[in-house]
């Protein structure tokens, strides 16, 4: 069985970050390692007064004590971080995973804004740790920040290339770029794979409201299919499809999206 450390915060409410990753690589097969990057009470997305612990301290020497049990790890996942000192914790452990494929989610900001607590220095240690990254898995606002360029809500799919291909220099094998569209009605991800330079749109519905968790959700189904011995641009179409799915589930439902969406619902689909 294939085994991944997945380095994300856990929110106890919102069925983001570890609350995504370890059901959705369990039900896929694949054993997800969890170490904890800090503890919320929820996620910081449009909630006011979460708790939050950070827990630091604790990465090195966990990573250390699965070293010495002579474990292998063939992927290693990161996330939302709890401050800018795990970024180059981080960066070290993918330099002795030789052997595992490297996918970096740069979880700090959505919708042309940096999420509550971190800032324009953070922005600089995740751009470091992000070239660490075999795949990358930005949304439109990460990949603006980490190339510098400029947000702009509505971009067309051309704009979108530009920024796959800048983000393209940083990345080694792949860029995973989501919140991409094609029309007003339509959310969607483009995959750019950087030996090649190919790029691939997939698109599917958009839904009104802001749903939270769903980057989790996804990185963590493209991750799951990454490690089953799918091709990057297969394991992000159905991770797209997947996330699709589980936001259509919730929105039907009514429930409040910053609770995040029902994925458990469709967990079956990621078996075999
Ligand atoms: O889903 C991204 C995410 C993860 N973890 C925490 C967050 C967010 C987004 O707001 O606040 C704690």
């Amino acid at each position: 069985m294939k085994r991944v450390i997945a380095v994300h915060d856990i929110s106890g409410v919102g069925k983001c970050s570890l609350s995504a990753a370890l059901p959705i690589l369990s039900a896929a097969g694949v054993e997800c390692n969890p170490l904890p990057t800090a503890i919320l009470s929820t996620h910081t997305g449009n909630i006011e007064g979460y708790t939050f612990t950070d827990l630091t301290d604790n990465l090195m020497p966990s990573f250390e004590h699965w070293m010495n049990l002579g474990l292998k790890f063939d992927g290693l996942y990161s996330g939302y971080l709890g401050s800018a000192r795990q970024t180059k914790i981080v960066e070290n452990m993918a330099d002795r995973l030789k052997d595992a494929l490297i996918v970096i989610d740069p979880a700090m900001a959505d919708s042309g804004k940096l999420y509550v607590g971190f800032d324009d220095a953070f922005v600089e240690e995740m751009k470091r740790l992000c070239k660490k990254a075999d795949v990358l898995v930005p949304n439109i606002t990460e990949g603006c920040l980490l190339t510098g360029k400029e947000y702009k809500p509505d971009m067309s799919l051309e704009e979108s290339d530009e920024l796959l291909k800048e983000l393209g220099k940083i990345a080694k094998k792949y860029v995973v770029l989501t919140g991409t569209s094609s029309g007003k009605d339509t959310t969607g991800v483009s995959v750019y794979e950087t030996a090649t330079g190919m790029i691939k749109h997939y698109s599917s519905p958009k839904y009104p409201g802001t749903y939270y968790g769903t980057g989790d959700i996804f990185a963590s189904v493209l991750t799951a299919g990454l490690m089953n011995g799918k091709n990057c641009f297969d394991a992000a179409e159905k991770a797209m499809i997947f996330t699709g799915k589980a936001i259509k589930e919730t929105y039907e439902e009514g429930t409040d999206p910053r609770f995040g969406v029902a994925f458990e619902k469709i967990l079956k689909k990621l078996e075999g």
